[in-house]
């Protein structure tokens, strides 16, 4: 047991920021523990042994390891802009192409080297690209209607999502910067410029597991 809730971070991680959105507009109080994902804490394995971030530990010791059920976990406890308000499958919807359509063409878009011969390394891979941008005109025509995916205002669809986008975009800055997808930029930037997404991008220093003291006999 201890006082305080855990959350093992990692800043840039997408999955770790849409947990730390959801933490933060809860007000939920938690030490933050940010870890390198090449040297992760002991500590971490633990609880989690899986190795991802984001990782959730209550007080009681009970351990969430998924964005999502974080995301969900914090809203149910403090929801004070209603991000959970839409009870169709639309959230859903957007969420599933997220992680598992459109993240595996990220990774191979954006780490292309990581994926192809050595002829390619380096390279952008354009193919993965352009099956992100197709699927990406789910989230140009939803913006086509509102401000945000499913009304005026953010809800759980947008903040599961846009860390993704950011990512996707800051890729090839200059391509990006031509509007490929008007809406879905204009939207980004929104979401990136709010104080929310300021506060969790805060730099901390890595935790350090604090250093065990041995009795002298
Ligand atoms: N399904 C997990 C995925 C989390 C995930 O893959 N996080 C990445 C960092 S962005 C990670 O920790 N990867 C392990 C590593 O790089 O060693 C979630 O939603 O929390």
């Amino acid at each position: 047991m201890t006082d305080n809730a855990i959350l093992y971070s990692f800043r840039r991680c997408p999955y770790a920021m849409r947990a730390r959105l959801a933490l933060t507009i809860s007000e939920m109080s938690y030490e933050h523990r940010e870890v390198s994902l090449r040297n992760k804490p002991e500590a971490m394995l633990e609880a989690s042994p899986k190795g991802t971030v984001p990782v959730y530990v209550m007080p009681s010791g009970e351990v969430i390891d998924e964005s999502l059920a974080i995301m969900r976990y914090a809203l149910s406890k403090n929801d004070p802009q209603n991000w959970l308000f839409d009870t169709t499958d639309r959230t859903s919807e957007f969420v599933r192409l997220m992680d598992e359509d459109f993240k595996p063409h990220l990774d191979q878009y954006k780490y292309a080297s990581r994926y192809d011969d050595d002829a390619k390394r380096g390279d952008v891979n354009l193919d993965h690209r352009a099956a992100a941008v197709a699927l990406l005109q789910k989230w140009e025509a939803a913006l086509s209607e509102s401000d945000y995916l499913l009304r005026d205002t953010p809800s759980f669809a947008d903040i599961a999502t846009f860390p993704f986008i950011r990512q996707f975009a800051a890729t090839e800055k200059e391509w990006w910067a031509t509007k490929p997808l008007p809406k879905v930029a204009d939207w980004l930037d929104s979401c990136l410029k709010s104080d929310l997404f300021k506060r969790i991008m805060k730099k901390r220093p890595l935790w350090e597991p604090p250093v065990q003291e041995f009795a002298s006999s």
